[in-house]
């Protein structure tokens, strides 16, 4: 009803009667009073004149239900299970156990602020209040655990397509799964899986977007790695409506993609936009570290490394840095 109200609000364009509204919906006058309310609470701006009616003055920029909903152009994703919440402790902890009460491919969490965000191998994200997004989804691909680390990449390409859809911005790939802009962390990605031997249960994905951060606003321990596309964007704030909203339509469309056309496409997509082939980086797995030129993907999308005594050393897990005059870069 209240996704209903604020549709009819948008298209009159200017004041709308209680009345009309009541009418149209099949209400009482005082129940679209009640929901006019709600709104409002959610930080909508609304005028109400007694002979006029309602006017929409502004929409919050808030990861709400009704703003989501309203214009998202998926097929399924988000739409018919999709959980807001002003706080959790991480988006992706709340999505295994949806996932594990059998909730379907496409079910979304988003919270404004998360308490204890998760990063990969038990590190941490920061995520503040309202000017980030911070994502969790539910896949269930048919297909073998053993190529699980490609949806890696295909999140990766859905990522960039949404964000240059919805920003513009120059954004790139760093192996696995990170995305850069001018070398800096603008989005994470935690992709966590529960499978058989044979068949995947679920695999969660979680994103985690840095939108309207300010550079003080980034703990100074990584300040100089990260960025947000706000910074990118000339400090200009984004709606983060808009690019959630993205980021669902095109991840849908590049993940049902790949399930019919394969990896390859996938693959030379990541290349395209990746700032990593090419560079002298440096490769952390565990105790170990390794240093070399990135020449290339292997197919199954292992880094290939080529170290100084000419060796191609074939990375399938670990943390990448690029190297850059004087210092290292996440
Ligand atoms: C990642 O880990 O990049 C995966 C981050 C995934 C976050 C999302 S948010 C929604 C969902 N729910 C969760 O609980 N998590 C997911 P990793 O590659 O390990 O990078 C973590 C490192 O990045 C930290 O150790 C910091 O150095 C740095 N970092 C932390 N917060 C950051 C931020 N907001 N922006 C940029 N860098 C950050």
């Amino acid at each position: 009803m209240k996704k209903k109200i604020i549709e009819a609000l948008n298209a009159a364009n200017g004041y709308i009667s209680g009345e009309d509204l009541s009418e149209t919906f099949g209400v009482s006058r005082t129940a679209i009073w009640k929901q006019i309310n709600i709104l409002k609470e959610e930080g909508y701006e609304i005028e109400s004149q007694t002979r006029k009616g309602y006017k929409l003055l502004k929409r919050p920029d808030a990861l709400i239900k009704t703003e989501i909903l309203s214009q998202l152009k998926t097929q399924k994703w988000g739409k018919d299970h999709l959980y807001t919440y002003d706080e959790v402790d991480s988006t992706n902890t709340i999505a295994k156990k949806l996932a594990n009460e059998g909730k379907p491919e496409g079910t979304v969490v988003v919270a404004e602020l998360q308490k204890a965000g998760k990063g990969r191998l038990g590190r941490n994200w920061v995520s503040p209040h309202g000017s980030g997004i911070w994502l969790s989804f539910i896949l269930r691909p048919p297909m073998l655990p053993t190529n699980a680390p490609q949806l890696s990449f295909v999140i990766a390409v859905g990522m960039i397509q949404a964000l240059k859809n919805t920003t513009g911005l120059d954004v790139k790939t760093k192996w696995p799964n990170d995305i850069l802009i001018d070398r800096k962390k603008a989005v994470g990605i935690l992709t966590e899986i529960s499978a058989e031997m044979e068949r995947i249960n679920y695999i969660v994905v979680g994103i985690g977007v840095n939108v309207n951060q300010e550079f003080e606003d980034f703990p100074e321990e990584f300040r100089d790695k990260s960025i947000s596309l706000r910074m990118a964007n000339k400090g200009q704030s984004l709606s983060r409506v808009k690019i959630l909203q993205g980021i669902l339509e095109e991840m849908e469309k590049v993940y049902n993609n790949y399930l019919v056309g394969g990896f390859e496409p996938i693959l030379e997509e990541w290349k395209n936009n990746s700032i990593t082939i090419g560079e002298e980086v440096e490769v952390i797995m565990g105790e170990e570290r390794l240093n070399g030129l990135a020449i290339d993907l292997d197919k199954d999308g292992s880094l290939l490394v080529k170290k100084d005594n000419g060796e191609v050393e074939k990375i399938i897990a670990g943390d990448v840095s690029l190297r850059k005059k004087g210092g290292h870069y996440a």
